[in-house]
């Protein structure tokens, strides 16, 4: 299969999909002349994205073509981390990496780790051809845990799956709560949809510790101390049951355990909470009674509350709201975190576990990678680690607690080879770095965790320099290392159609680039909720069978309050708008909008440290030292500090970036990330 290559002078326009970690998935359009790609722009016929891309996506060519883009394998001549690297051809490349892996393998598959994440959310380039390769080699498994594992998880404790609200609905809501979630950054096109409710006389509620860019435009703005959520979920409860702005009849017939979750709820007065939030009661009370008197309510709950020690429980107590107030039975009322579970993706004809046999390696948690690779042998954990194969992930950057990520990846005896488009801090410390292709030269299929359809990316030019597809890549390897299956030989317009299952859909998505999902409008107006009860789980019986609470509370930040005097300052690290995770850091154009690495100061935080603005501080804790510049904004409530992200280590001006702050302790469910339960000192430099 080869990507089209149009003939000189000729100009076409080829459909595909964004790629990158948002919930927008948006269809592109990608005008070729001549064999180069010379603009991407949003499919004006595609509902959800509505012709419309956000900054960093409608400078895609900027980045296809970046002066800095990898060419051509390379290959590690100085010491790790130091960037040193030297061209080599690929037939070597694959020789060496088909060989130390072999070699590894013999004595022990496991101590070899695959790592990976969403730079691509294709189905294909993702793990398609990749879980495979390391099924068939019986490498460690990879828990993916850095971004939603705690809100899944509570999300499926509750209503059983990753499933929920339509998004164009919310566009139709009396009240929206934006909770935990900043769309004007990251979920563009569901902004526009509030916006749309907003101008037909909707009310919207922003539920962030920050002065989001979405907050400025809110009615309301509930602005909470980190982690406290749940403490602010369960009172709304208290004031739902005390005033009985209760749907008695949909929690009788969808609901399960309700007496107990009341009887936990009635223990949640608004002024409790209201300590505990840091937020005045009366605007707590006032929310309940939003919540309890407004039809239709909806929910626009995002993954910024979950990096917390609480963060499952917390998703729990919100996802209770609309079972409560029966806000279900509208198709613009309920709550939408993620609608990746209305998918059917044929997982085991893509990844193939069955090549395991009867292998059962053991699985790493990527949210802890620092510690892992420090590890030594032993039978609790299993082989020291001697190899990591990365894509689709820039661990040295987005990892939390990096002093410990970086010296896990400076190891001279680990063999790391990574696949990337440019030097990021992670291929940095590569002994062999491959060149990827990107969206607009490669095939791939497309769900989305923000609406309900699947779309077709086909390739609009040919590889840049020698780049190859991820696919390509582990298909060569697997043929260098005996892998005889015939599944090995599949190209990627067949994992393509693997993917989806059925062929008549994939004739529809290469005629028309996109297809909708069959979700009814109002998926729960009648119960039928995918829990193993059919019920909206108040008390998960699975949970307590695991020995854990089987109703939603509020567990404090590992970091709270009370914590260490010495670090009196909470800090959240949200994305800045115009970056993507660490991708697009190196695209100049919007790296000179987002200017240089920020942390947001409340005015009387920074006036007590003698801080007045624009200058460089150093941001500690007892795991490290960040320096970078002080903003003194009202976008930070006094006693939170909010260093955006994610820039990379070595554009930092001390070469580190904001995760030299962070910890791997993990959250309550789902064993995720605590990126934003963290606490710090800031001061002046010198
Ligand atoms: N422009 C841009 N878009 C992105 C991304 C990006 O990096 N840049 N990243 C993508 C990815 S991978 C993801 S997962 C999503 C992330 O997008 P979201 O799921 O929206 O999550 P965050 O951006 O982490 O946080 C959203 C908001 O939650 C707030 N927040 C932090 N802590 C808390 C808390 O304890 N409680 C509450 N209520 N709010 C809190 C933050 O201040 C922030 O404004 O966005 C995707 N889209
Ligand atoms: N402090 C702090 N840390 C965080 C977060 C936070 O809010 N605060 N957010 C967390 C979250 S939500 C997430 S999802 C993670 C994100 O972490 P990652 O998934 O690692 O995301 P990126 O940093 O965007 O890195 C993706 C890399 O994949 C590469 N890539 C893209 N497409 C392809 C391809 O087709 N092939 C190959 N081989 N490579 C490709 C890109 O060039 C890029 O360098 O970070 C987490 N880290
Ligand atoms: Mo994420």
């Amino acid at each position: 299969m080869t990507a089209s290559a149009t003939p000189a002078a000729e100009t076409e326009t080829v459909r595909g999909a964004c790629p990158h970690d948002c919930p927008d998935t948006c269809a592109l359009l990608t005008t070729v002349q001549g064999g180069v790609a010379v603009r991407v722009a949003g499919n004006p016929d595609h509902p959800p994205t509505d012709g419309a891309l956000c900054t960093k996506v409608s400078r895609y060519t900027e980045r296809t073509y970046h002066p800095e883009r990898i060419l051509q394998p390379l290959r590690r001549v100085g010491p790790k981390g130091s960037g040193r690297f030297e061209p080599v051809g690929w037939d070597e490349a694959l020789d060496t990496i088909a060989a130390r892996l072999s070699a590894i393998a013999t004595h022990n598959p496991e101590a070899i780790v695959p790592y990976s994440y969403a730079g691509t959310m294709g189905l294909v380039q993702g793990e398609g051809m990749a879980a495979r390769f390391f099924h068939r080699l019986g490498a460690s498994q990879l828990d993916r845990t850095i971004c939603a594992a705690a809100g899944g998880e509570g999300l499926i404790h509750t209503l059983g799956a990753k499933v929920g609200m339509k998004m164009p609905f919310f566009a139709e809501s009396k009240l929206i709560l934006i909770w935990g979630s900043n769309p004007i950054a990251s979920n563009l096109h569901f902004w526009r949809l509030a916006q749309q409710a907003k101008r037909a006389g909707a009310r919207l509620v922003c539920i962030d510790p920050r002065r989001s860019e979405t907050a400025d435009k809110c009615h309301e703005h509930l602005q909470l101390l980190p982690g406290t959520d749940a403490a602010l979920a369960l009172a709304l409860m208290h004031e739902l049951i005390v005033h009985d702005w209760l749907d008695h009849d949909y929690i009788a017939r969808h609901t399960l355990g309700w007496e107990a979750l009341r009887e936990r709820a009635l223990q949640w007065p608004p002024a409790r909470a209201a300590a505990v939030c840091g937020l005045p009661e009366a605007q707590i009370v006032q929310l309940a009674r939003d919540w309890g008197t407004t039809r239709p309510a909806a929910i626009r709950l995002n993954y910024g509350m979950q990096r917390v020690r609480g963060g499952g429980n917390a998703v729990r107590a919100v996802a209770c709201l609309p079972a409560l107030t029966g806000a279900w039975r509208h198709r613009a009322g309920g709550l939408l975190l993620s609608s990746s579970g209305h998918f059917p993706v044929h997982r085991a004809a893509l990844h193939r576990p069955d090549l395991l046999g009867t292998r059962t390696p053991r699985t790493i948690n990527m949210s802890t990678i620092g510690d892992d690779l420090l590890r030594e042998a032993s039978p609790a954990f299993g082989p020291k680690i001697e190899a990591l194969v990365v894509y689709n992930s820039n661990p040295v950057a987005v990892a939390p607690e990096s002093a410990r990520v970086v010296q896990g990846f400076a190891r001279e005896d680990l063999f790391t080879v990574v696949l990337e488009h440019f030097r990021t801090d992670t291929a940095d410390h590569a002994d062999i770095i491959l060149p990827a292709t990107t969206q607009l030269e490669h095939w791939d299929i497309h769900t989305s965790y923000g609406h309900t359809d699947v779309l077709l990316n086909r390739p609009a030019i040919a590889p840049v320099g020698q780049a190859r597809p991820n696919t390509q890549v582990f298909r060569d390897l697997a043929a260098r290392m005996g892998f005889t299956e015939p599944c090995f030989s599949d190209d990627d317009e067949t994992l393509c159609r693997a993917a989806i299952g059925d062929a008549r859909d994939f004739d529809l998505l290469l005629a028309h680039g996109f297809a909708s999902l069959p979700v009814p409008d109002a998926p729960f107006a009648d119960g039928g909720f995918p829990t193993p009860s059919g019920k909206c789980e108040f008390f998960s019986a699975r949970l307590a069978a695991q020995g854990l609470d089987g109703l939603p509370d509020h567990l404090p930040n590992f970091e709270g309050p009370d914590g260490d005097a010495r670090y009196p300052l909470a800090m959240i690290s949200p994305p800045a708008r115009n970056f993507l995770n660490s991708t697009f850091v190196n695209v100049q154009s919007l790296r000179d909008i987002e200017g240089e690495p920020l942390l947001e100061i409340h005015p009387d935080d920074a006036a007590a440290r003698g801080i007045t603005g624009g200058e460089l501080v150093r941001v500690f804790n007892d795991r490290g030292v960040y320096h970078c510049k002080a903003e003194v904004s009202g976008r930070a409530r006094p006693g939170v500090v909010n260093g955006l992200g994610i820039w990379w280590r070595k554009l930092g001006p001390r070469g580190t970036n904001v995760n030299e702050l962070t910890s791997q302790r993990l959250t309550d469910l789902g064993r995720g990330p605590v990126f934003y339960d963290c606490r710090v000192e800031v001061a002046r430099v010198g």
